[in-house]
């Protein structure tokens, strides 16, 4: 028998509200003041990566990752923290990015389990602040994870907590940093974005409002079948 979906897992941040937008914002104003070049080409290769690794990378990238102790460092990651959370303070329900709410819905109503595998140690208050911790079956605490995206870990967190198996499930990311780790973790990986940047998920929308359940499951089912030998 092919394999049969149980599951979608979702990430958070630029997937059920823009607060990649207010991620970006922060880490260029801390960018900016350590006198380090940061555009939106250079933000991607940080959307899920978590807040140290980061830091790390902005510093690479500006040359000054040898010029600070890590004391510095923690201050510097505990300042853009604090500026996103002023960032975050007014999100409320209005803030779930266009079609995600339906698409909940329609899963629910399908009877498939619900998680959501974030990177960011903010999730659960801004998951409140959307009105949606009722809506997930269970929220990975990102704090207690080891190894960030790529690595497959959080996401086959999401699944054991769920009491599901990993070929049982779907994961839906905007990063390809998510993407990978994803594929890694053995789900079907759905990409919301940009078509090249997102080039390893098995099936990519270039919006939440594009998003169709009927789409995804014809497209698992098929993936299923291709990669399960068939009975005889
Ligand atoms: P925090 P996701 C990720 O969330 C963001 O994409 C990434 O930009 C951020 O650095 C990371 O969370 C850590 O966030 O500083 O709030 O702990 O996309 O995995 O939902
Ligand atoms: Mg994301």
């Amino acid at each position: 028998m092919g394999k049969t979906l149980e599951a979608f897992i979702f990430d958070l941040d630029g997937v059920i509200t823009d607060t990649a937008e207010y991620h970006f914002l922060a880490w260029k104003a801390l960018a900016n003041e350590l006198g380090i070049d940061f555009d939106r080409d250079f933000n991607e290769k940080l959307k899920g990566v978590s807040r140290m690794d980061s830091l790390d990378l902005i510093l690479e990238h500006g040359g000054k990752r040898e010029h600070f102790t890590p004391e510095d460092r923690e201050k510097f990651a505990a300042q853009k923290n604090n500026h996103y959370k002023e960032l975050i303070k007014n999100i409320t329900p209005n803030d779930v990015l266009p079609g995600i709410k339906t698409f909940i819905e329609e899963i629910k109503k399908n009877g498939f389990k619900i998680g959501l595998a974030s990177a960011s140690k903010n999730a659960f208050t801004v998951v409140d602040s959307l009105g949606l911790t009722e809506s997930f079956d269970t929220i990975v605490d990102s704090a207690k994870i080891s190894k960030g995206k790529p690595d497959p870990e959080i996401f086959l967190t999401a699944a054991k907590q769920l009491g599901v198996k990993p070929e049982q499930c779907i994961g839906i990311e905007d990063a390809a940093s998510g993407v990978d780790a994803i594929n890694s973790a053995g789900m079907f990986s759905v990409g919301v974005g940009d078509h090249e940047i997102l080039s390893h998920a098995n099936l990519v929308f270039s919006s939440t409002s594009e998003l169709q359940l009927k789409t995804i499951l014809k497209a698992f089912n098929e993936n299923a079948s291709i990669s399960e030998p068939l009975e005889a």
